[in-house]
C-alpha cells in the first residue's frame, strides 16, 4: 500500500470547515487504501506565541476531533510530532541543505511574518518549511494529502528529497501532493476572497462552535446584489463558496444544486447549508466530548501511535546520519 503522511497544527480550539474539506476528509477516506501516517504538529504550533495551557489542550481536542471524524488509530498511524525526535533531528539536516534565498521565498513566512512584523518574527516561523519536508521525508511518504496553501512547502520538500538523493544516492522517497481541486481552497465567509483560516475566526466555520453560532454566519455569509445562484468563482465567490460546501457536505454535485436553486434566493441555500452542517457536526460534537472525558484514554492512543512512528522514522533517521558522515551512536 502507498503510503501517506499528513499533519496539522494544534493552534485553536476547533478545526474550520476548511482543513476538513481541503484535507482531513481525504485523510479519512484515504485510511482504506494506503498506509497512512497522520499527525497532530505541535512542534509547528510553537513557532508562534502559545500559551502552554492551552497547547495541551488544543493538541488533545486536535486528536479528538481526527478519531471522532474517523481516523482509525488501528488502521492508521495517530501521533503527535513532538513524540518522535527523528522529526527535529532530520530537519537540522535538512536546514543544512536549504539556501537561505530559497526558504525566504516561502510566501506563508512571508506572510505570517508581515502580520507581526519580521523583526518579530521566530527563526522556528523561518525553518517551519524544512521540518515539516522533515515529517514528510521521515516516512518515506508517497502522497500528501493537503490543501493549496501547503503546495510551495510541498515542493520545497520534494527539492530537498531530489537534493539529497542526487548527493548521497537513494535515501528519500520523492513526495507528491494529493490536493483535490474542488476543495483545495475554502474561503472566508465574511471575506470571500481570503482563504478560511483559524488566525480569521469571524469567517471561519468551527466544527466545534456552538451550532447557533455558526447558523448565525452562514445565514449572514457575504454573498453578492445579483439574485442568481450559480457557480462563478471570479464574479460570484461567495455564493460559489457556499456551493462548495453544500455540494461537499451533501454529496451532490454543484449543477444538480444550480438546478435545484434555479429561481430560488440566497435565503434558500443558506438555509439548506445551515442544516446540513449541523446535521454533521451535532454528533461530531458528541463524539469529541466524549473522547475530552478520559485524557488519560487519549494519551494512551497517541503514545502508542508515537512508537509505532518512532519505528519508521528512526530507520530513515539512521541512514541519513551515516549517508551525511556522521559516526554511528553504537
Ligand atoms: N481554507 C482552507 N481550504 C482548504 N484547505 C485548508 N487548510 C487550511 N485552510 C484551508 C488545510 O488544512 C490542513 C491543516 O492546516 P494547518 O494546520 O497547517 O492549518 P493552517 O493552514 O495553519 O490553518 P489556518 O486555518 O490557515 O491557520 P493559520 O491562520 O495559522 O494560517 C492543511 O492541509 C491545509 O492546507
Amino acid at each position: 500500500r502507498p503510503r501517506v503522511l499528513s499533519g496539522i497544527q494544534p493552534t485553536a480550539d476547533s478545526f474550520h470547515v476548511g482543513n476538513y474539506l481541503g484535507a482531513l476528509k481525504q485523510w479519512v477516506a484515504m485510511q482504506e487504501t494506503h498506509d497512512a501516517f497522520y499527525t497532530v504538529v505541535d512542534l509547528h504550533a510553537i513557532t508562534v506565541e502559545i500559551d502552554p495551557a492551552a497547547l495541551r489542550h488544543r493538541t488533545r481536542v486536535s486528536a479528538a476531533q481526527l478519531l471522532a471524524l474517523g481516523i482509525d488509530p488501528r488502521r492508521s498511524t495517530l501521533f503527535v510530532q513532538s513524540q518522535v525526535p527523528a522529526h527535529t533531528q532530520l530537519s537540522w539536516v535538512l536546514e543544512c541543505h536549504t539556501g537561505f534565498g530559497e526558504a525566504s521565498r516561502m510566501t506563508q513566512f512571508k506572510d505570517k511574518s508581515a502580520r507581526s512584523g519580521a523583526d518579530r518574527s521566530s527563526v522556528g516561523l523561518f525553518t517551519y518549511p524544512m521540518l515539516m519536508a522533515a515529517d514528510i521525508l521521515a516516512y518515506q511518504t508517497q502522497q500528501v494529502p493537503v490543501g493549496e496553501d501547503q503546495r510551495q512547502h510541498l515542493e520545497l520538500t520534494r527539492n530537498l528529497a531530489q537534493r539529497f538523493n542526487a548527493r548521497y544516492g537513494r535515501t528519500f522517497q520523492v513526495p507528491e501532493p494529493y490536493i483535490l481541486a474542488e476543495t483545495a481552497k475554502i474561503y472566508d465567509l465574511t471575506e470571500p476572497a481570503a482563504k478560511m483560516s483559524k488566525s480569521s475566526p469571524g469567517g471561519a466555520l468551527d466544527l466545534l462552535a456552538p451550532v447557533k453560532q455558526s447558523v448565525k454566519q452562514i445565514k449572514s455569509a457575504v454573498t453578492d446584489t445579483e439574485r442568481e445562484i450559480r457557480y462563478d468563482e471570479e464574479h460570484k465567490p461567495g455564493v460559489s463558496n457556499l456551493l462548495t460546501l453544500l455540494s461537499v457536505l451533501s454529496g451532490t454535485s454543484i449543477p444538480d444544486l444550480e438546478n435545484r436553486y434555479a429561481g430560488k434566493g440566497y435565503g434558500d441555500l443558506k438555509g439548506e447549508l445551515a442544516e446540513v452542517f449541523t446535521d454533521f457536526v451535532t454528533p461530531l460534537q458528541q463524539r469529541v466530548g466524549e473522547l475530552m472525558d478520559d485524557p488519560a484514554e487519549l494519551d494512551r492512543v497517541l503514545a502508542e501511535g508515537a512508537g509505532k512512528a518512532r519505528q519508521v522514522a528512526d530507520a530513515t533517521l539512521a541512514d541519513v546520519y551515516d549517508k551525511v558522515g556522521f559516526l554511528a551512536a553504537g
